[in-house]
């Protein structure tokens, strides 16, 4: 029989990738949801429907700030691995609602590991911790590693850093196998709409299809280290592999500005970007952080992880599907019924 994992955050951008390479690995594999008014399963609904007969996917509601409930699940599913996954993960969001934020990334991931603890004692189980390159914040050194010193900008980088420290004090304090990824900007065409890659492509596709006239940005100039997800659920899988309990950087290795990134998608469908972005200081942030760029060679020496996918055909990938969305929107908006 395989292994077993329990993702949180199955529902979104990552937990969906996860949960497709676990399957493929065989793995039985549970998912937290939230429950909602409407269904948020859209990325994974192909998936339950392809493996449902054999029950190899199975989800539970719960929330990660429910401690209680979040244990007595784990407890009894008893997976080999779980994945928190699961967050309030929008940035400039967190300004809003900040103690939501902490309350979901800070201890909603010390619930995680809460419950790991206690299983632990009757079955060992590793655990996977969703790090970000936003604790590095305003940077102290280029490229950012596992060594650099965190210096968070946002209240959802305050909130990692605090799942950081506690993931590597459980595994130091209770000799647990508790690892953090520290993942830079990971995107697809699964990546939620409000980020700022999607946000453009997802744009730039309603423009090209006569849907839309313009895209509303704020800063231009911020810099990221941006791969593709299906990539990277790659590498979270190889690092909870490893044979001891570790932190690993996961990122390309190359930096480029939003700017950069409009200036790409708008040429691959024969359009200048300049006619169509306008900057709104409301997607301003209070803080900003100027550079991201990530050394992940650890990961390549350790894990044999390197990200395959470079920039220019993530945002083919992106533009491409977001111009075929946009198409289907014109054409169900012309249909007129007989
Ligand atoms: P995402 O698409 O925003 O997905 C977040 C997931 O968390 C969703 O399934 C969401 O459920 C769930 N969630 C939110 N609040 C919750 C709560 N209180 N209890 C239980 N589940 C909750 O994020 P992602 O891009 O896949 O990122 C996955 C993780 O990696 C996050 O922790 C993120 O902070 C971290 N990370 C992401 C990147 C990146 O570039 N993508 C980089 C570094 C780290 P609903 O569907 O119900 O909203
Ligand atoms: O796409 P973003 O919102 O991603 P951000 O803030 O880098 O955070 C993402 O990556 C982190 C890893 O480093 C994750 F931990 C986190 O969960 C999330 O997945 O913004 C990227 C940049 C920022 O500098 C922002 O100021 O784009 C800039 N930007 C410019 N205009 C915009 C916009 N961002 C958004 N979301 N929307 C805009 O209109």
């Amino acid at each position: 029989m395989g292994k077993t994992a329990f993702i949180t955050g199955i529902t979104g951008q990552d937990g969906s990738y996860l949960a497709e390479l676990l399957i493929e690995k065989q793995y039985n594999v549970h998912g937290l949801v939230r429950r909602s008014s409407t269904f948020s399963t859209e990325r994974i609904d192909h998936i339950y429907s392809d493996v449902h007969e054999r029950g190899q996917l199975r989800l539970h509601y719960g929330d990660l700030t429910d401690g209680q409930a979040l244990t007595n699940l784990v407890l009894e599913i008893e997976p080999d691995e779980i994945y928190n996954l699961g967050a309030q993960s929008h940035v400039r969001v967190s300004y809003d609602q900040p103690v939501y934020t902490l309350e979901t990334v800070g201890v909603g991931a010390l619930n995680v590991l809460e419950a790991a603890r206690l299983l632990n004692r009757r079955k060992h189980v590793r655990v996977y911790q969703a790090s970000s390159s936003e604790m590095f914040g305003e940077v102290l050194e280029t490229p950012q590693r596992e060594t650099t010193p965190f210096n968070p900008q946002s209240p959802y980088a305050c909130g990692k850093v605090y799942a950081f420290h506690q993931t590597v004090n459980y595994r130091r304090g209770y000799d647990m196998y508790a690892s953090n990824g520290i993942l830079f900007n990971h995107e697809s065409e699964r990546r939620g709409e409000t980020f700022v890659t999607r946000k453009i492509t997802r744009a730039a596709g309603r423009i090209k299809a006569g849907l839309q006239s313009k895209l509303y940005l704020g800063n231009l100039d911020a810099k990221r280290d941006w791969g593709y997800a299906k990539d990277y659920v790659e590498g979270m899988w190889r690092i909870l592999q490893h044979d001891e309990a570790d932190d690993f950087v996961l990122a390309t290795g190359r930096t480029e500005s939003v700017r950069d990134f409009c200036r790409l998608v708008f040429e691959q469908l024969d359009l200048n970007y300049e006619d169509y972005v306008e900057i709104d200081p409301r997607y301003f942030r209070p803080a900003e952080v100027d550079l991201l760029l990530g050394d992940a060679s650890k990961a390549k020496e350790k894990l044999g992880w390197t990200a395959s996918t470079d920039l220019e055909e993530l945002a083919q990938i992106m533009t491409q599907h977001d111009f075929d969305l946009a198409q289907r929107e014109a054409h169900a908006k012309n249909f007129v019924p007989n």
